[in-house]
């Protein structure tokens, strides 16, 4: 048997309230997530954070002919998670750094100051059940929980810790349906 770990995606400013790509009630995961996190902790298990890190005029933003708003700069307040998500101790993953790949997964970033991607990440730590929370849905949620699948990991979305951007108004519901039908579990 692995160990298991809290995996919280991108609650940072841009993607709250007030953010540059804010998702509706995005802060509204924070006490939840906040909750998950100190029980994961009490219980020595790993919690791990990504951010959404993105230098000026990446390609996914709009003036690069990308979907979507300037959002996340490194070193801006929009890229810092929001801070009421005060956290104990937990491990950072950086994503989206690249001007010319857009990476929506936590699975396409590296452990912050080194080169070391979340899989091997995860294996050096024998981690092999994650849990899912934060922001989007349907978008860094599904695509990280997808590839946590993919990894072999038992995953479990924590539904009342998620919320959508659902450009289409049902994007989130399709995004779980298709989790689930992965494989996923929604708790
Ligand atoms: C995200 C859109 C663009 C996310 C990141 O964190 O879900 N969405 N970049
Ligand atoms: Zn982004």
């Amino acid at each position: 048997m692995g160990r298991e770990a809290l995996i919280i995606v991108d609650v940072q400013n841009d993607f709250c309230p007030g953010g540059a790509l804010a998702v509706d009630e995005g802060d509204q995961v924070i006490p939840v997530i906040r909750q998950w996190a100190e029980q994961f902790a009490s219980q020595d298990k790993d919690v791990i954070t990504t951010q959404d890190a993105h230098p000026p005029h990446h390609i996914s933003f709009r003036e690069s002919g990308g979907p979507w708003p300037s959002h996340c700069v490194k070193g801006t307040w929009g890229f810092w998670l929001h801070a009421d998500l005060t956290l104990p101790k937990h491990f950072t993953i950086f994503k989206g750094y690249l001007p010319d790949v857009d990476a929506y997964s936590g699975f396409e970033g590296t452990l912050a100051g080194s080169n070391l991607n979340l899989n091997d990440f995860l294996h050096q730590r024998k981690v092999d059940t994650v849990y899912i929370a934060g922001l989007a849905t349907d978008y860094c949620v599904r695509a990280t929980v997808l590839d946590a699948l993919k990894q072999g990991l038992a995953t479990t979305v924590l539904i009342d810790a998620v919320r959508g951007v659902n450009v289409h108004p049902e994007d989130s519901q399709h995004a779980l349906d298709e989790m689930r039908r992965l494989g996923a579990h929604v708790k």
